[in-house]
This record gives structure tokens, sequence and C-alpha cells, in this order.
């Protein structure tokens, strides 16, 4: 390689939203979301990337996993920051690797892009604030700002069409009400259907849409505040309502867009059977099949038998919840 090779390298955990994004802002290019979102950034699910910028790369290159990875979202997001530093700036090559499975529910776009925007930042030398890191990733991915911060973080939809106030900003450390996640695996493989054609198709076709945003961001500022209070039954029953609520839009769509199995509902069953004999629990699921549940500290290793014993559950995972990105 080079000696006028520049690395940076980063990693970042994957985050769970807990009042949900789904859907964009229209007639922008700017990847800004039609709702705001809450989540929690996990500690066990992590990407780890490194970028290298040089002189001598006559292209873009990425291996994810070990595989050269050829995806143009990736390559525009990599342009996209080559052209902060200049037209003639170099180009790079990114190694990163999931410690969990790519694309399958699990929200690997979020530490994926939270990590590549570090890492990426710090390969060329761009020295930018935590907003215009967030509003970096959030061009990446709109779940992406979130696993930039420690615990609990909002993203925020913003106003401006210039996007600057679609950004993360961290609500609750890890430390501060360290809530407990389980993961609960109900199939291996990729889902069906990406998040993003997904939440399009939904915005384009599903009579529920304009009713989903309105609920979700009514629910946002509610969600916050059971968060501060560390009220885990308020923050229970408007995230299970915002999940739900977002795959009703979802389903709704024309064709619908129908993430879960039969083991996916099975789980709800269960968490809501655990919930109501006492224990601190409730559940989330994002696109696909995959249900996580939300255990107050101390309660996720009982959870995880319980869904353990659900038919169809393949695997089952326990995670803390973690730091936000950082450069390594
Ligand atoms: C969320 N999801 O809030 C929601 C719930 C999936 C279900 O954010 O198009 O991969 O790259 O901005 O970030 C997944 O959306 O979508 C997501 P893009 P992204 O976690």
């Amino acid at each position: 390689m080079s000696s006028n090779t520049q690395i940076g390298r980063a990693r970042a955990g994957a985050n769970i939203a807990l009042i949900k994004y789904w859907g964009k802002r229209s007639g922008s290019s700017l990847n800004l979301p039609a709702t705001s979102s809450l989540a929690v950034t996990l500690d066990d699910l992590q990407t780890t990337t490194e970028v290298s910028v040089c002189a001598d790369f006559s292209t873009h290159e990425v291996r994810l996993n070990d595989e050269v990875v050829d995806d143009p979202r990736l390559v525009a997001f990599l342009d996209h920051i080559r052209g902060l530093v200049g037209s003639d700036a170099p180009f790079a090559r990114v190694i990163s690797g999931n410690n969990f499975p790519t694309a399958a529910g699990l929200a690997s776009s979020a530490s994926g892009y939270a990590a590549l925007t570090l890492a990426a930042t710090q390969a060329y030398g761009l020295d930018l604030d935590a907003n215009a890191l967030s509003v970096l990733a959030r061009m990446g991915s709109g779940s992406a700002p979130r696993s930039l911060w420690s615990g609990f973080s909002i993203m925020h939809r913003g106003e401006r069409d210039d996007g600057l106030d679609a950004i993360a900003k961290p609500l609750l450390d890890a430390d501060s009400w360290p809530l407990e996640v389980v993961i609960a695996i109900t199939a291996h493989g990729p889902k069906s259907v990406s998040s993003r054609v997904g939440m399009n198709h939904t915005m384009a076709t599903s009579p529920y849409y304009s009713a989903w945003v309105e609920h979700n961001e009514a629910r946002l500022d509610d969600a916050a505040a059971a968060v501060l209070a560390k009220d885990f039954e308020k923050l229970a029953d408007l995230s299970e309502a915002s999940a739900l609520q977002m795959h009703a839009s979802a389903m709704a769509a024309e064709p619908g867009v129908l993430y879960w199995n039969s083991a996916t509902m099975a789980c709800l069953h269960a968490i809501r059977d655990a919930r109501a004999k006492g224990q601190g629990v409730f559940f989330t699921v994002d696109a696909g099949p995959q249900v996580k549940a939300i255990c107050l500290p101390g309660a996720s290793s009982q959870v995880a038998d319980a869904l353990r014993g659900v038919s169809g559950v393949l695997d089952v995972h326990c995670t803390q919840l973690g730091a936000g990105a950082e450069r390594l």
C-alpha cells in the first residue's frame, strides 16, 4: 500500500427504535424522515469498519464480511464524502464486518452507516461536529444517526428543506437506565423486502400511511418523557403501539408488506403473557420477522427462557444497551 494512504477505523452498535421511523419526507433527495424516532443503541451487535483512502485507488471498493459488495447506495455515500474534500480527492477502500446477520431485520444498515461515517470522515481528514456527522450518517440511512449515541437517542425529523435539523440527539445514556434487550430470531437469511423498499411502497399505496405519521409524531414527546422519568409501563404502551401501527400501515399497502411469520406472532403473545403476569417486558418488531423484547434490568434471562420455548424460535440473543459509535 502506498505511503500516502490515510486510514480511519470505527465501530458502532446496532440500534432498535421504540418509536419507529417508517417513511420519508417527499420531494427531497436528502433521505429526510417523515417521522421522528426514539431508539436504544445495543452493546453486542456491532459493525467494525476500516476505510483507507489513497491516490493510487482508481475507484471505491467495499468489502462486507469478506465479500466484495457492489452497492450503488454505498458508492454514492462514499462519493458524497469524497466530494466534501474536493473533486480531485482520492477514492476509498472499505473493509467492514458485522458480528451479527446482515439485512435480517437487526439494524445492520444503522450500525453500518454510523461506523462508515466515522471511519470515512477520519480517513478523509474531515473534522465534523456531532450535528454534521448526524447529517452525513442520515444520508446513508435514516436510522444510522441514532447509533452515534449511547443508550437512548431521538432522531428528529426536522423542518428545514436542507435537512440540517434532521439529526439525532442524545436523550439518556445507557448507564442511567440499563434496560436489557432479548432478540428472538425466527428466520435466517435476509428479509424479503428491504426497509427502504417497504417504506416507500407504504408511502405510495397505504391508505393508513398519513394516519401513521400523524399518530407516531404525537407519541414521541410522551415517549421521551417516559424515558427521562424511567416510566417503563408508559414506555411499553407507547412503544408497542408505535410498532404495531407501523406494521399496520405496511400491511395495509397494496400489495401488503408482511414481515411477520407465525413465530413472530407467537413471540408477541408470549411477551404479552409475561407482561400480564407482572414481568417488566414489552415487544417491538422492525422490518423483518425477528422480535425484540425490551426488559427491565435483571428481567432478560427469564424472558429469554420464555422465548426459547416458543415454537419456531431458532435462536435467542441477550444484549445490554451500549455506547455510541466511536473511532478506534
Ligand atoms: C426504525 N426501521 O425506526 C425503522 C423501523 C425499520 C423498521 O429505520 O431508507 O434502513 O436507509 O433511511 O434506516 C430502517 O430504515 O432506512 C428503519 P433508510 P433504514 O428502526
